[in-house]
């Protein structure tokens, strides 16, 4: 897969991409990544990439020729032979909310254009003629689409077959199993007087499974209950929460250090 990121700040993305997974894809030749800096894209002495909003208001507009320049010139040298358009996508608040599904869309395509919007915001042809998608990753407050590039193009580069290597299969993610992980353990058996729940030390791996299956079930129900409706369960399962939910076990409240209980629902 080849990912081209059109930024006003490539500089950004030196850390992300210069560590761990990516990095090793990069490296094991799976992936390539290209920044684009797209005041490189300006024709005039100043290099002037926003400009003001017509009718007024605060803030400046990102200039929609840069950046219709720099992404048909990368159009041109990419030669999309897929029957599907390639994809040009725009980070921003105003996008899809990005989740794993999207990740594994994005995954089965061999080229990805990303660009980074600013805060000031994009002109708006560049939406209506130029991008094929806009993206978001959440409902808070970023400073510009960099940071949001970086998070989908981590999600989507280890859905790529051979970037996980040896580590855990894709598969076994919680996100994709549709229930959050269970708790894990590891050595020392007794860590200052809290001990390893016993039957992760019975060696009966039956038993082991099925207290891994509850408490992940558990924890869903606890902490993200609208996840439930889409996870796989089995009919006893799923009669089973029917029971806990009765029982309000799944109230949602959360405590914080100070004691203080609210609901688990995340309000903007
Ligand atoms: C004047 C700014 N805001 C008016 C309400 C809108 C705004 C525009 C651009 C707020 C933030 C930004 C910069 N953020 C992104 O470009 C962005 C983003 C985000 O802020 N949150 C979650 N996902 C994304 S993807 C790109």
């Amino acid at each position: 897969m080849h990912i081209d990121i059109l930024t006003l700040f490539p500089e950004m993305f030196g850390g992300p991409f210069n560590a761990s997974i990516l990095k090793r894809a990069v490296d094991q030749k799976r992936i390539s990544i290209s920044l684009h800096n797209i005041r490189d894209y300006t024709h005039d002495r100043h290099h002037t990439v926003d400009d003001y909003a017509y009718g007024g208001g605060a803030g400046m507009v990102l200039k929609p020729e840069p950046i219709f320049e720099a992404v048909e010139k990368l159009k041109a040298e990419s030669g999309n032979k897929e029957s599907r358009p390639l994809p040009v996508i725009l980070l921003t608040p105003q996008g899809r909310l990005f989740c794993q599904r999207i990740a594994r869309e994005l995954s089965q395509h061999s080229h990805l254009i990303l660009i980074c919007g600013h805060y000031e915001g994009v002109d708006e042809r560049i939406r209506q003629y130029l991008v094929t998608d806009e993206v978001s990753i959440g409902d808070y407050v970023l400073s510009g689409g960099e940071l949001a590039a970086m998070v989908v193009v981590d999600a989507v580069v280890r859905l790529l077959p051979g970037v996980l290597g040896s580590e855990a299969s894709p598969v076994d993610d919680s996100h994709a199993s549709g229930l959050l992980e269970y708790p894990q353990y590891t050595r020392p058996e007794v860590y200052r007087e809290w001990s390893v729940p016993e039957v992760l030390l019975s060696g009966n791996h039956a038993r082991i499974a099925r207290w891994r299956r509850q408490q992940a079930i558990q924890r869903t129900l606890q902490r993200r209950p609208e996840l439930l409706d889409k996870a796989n369960l089995s009919l006893k399962e799923a009669g089973s929460i029917d029971k806990l939910k009765e029982s309000g076990a799944n109230r949602g409240d959360v405590v914080n250090g100070y004691g203080i209980t609210s609901r688990s629902q995340n309000k903007p």
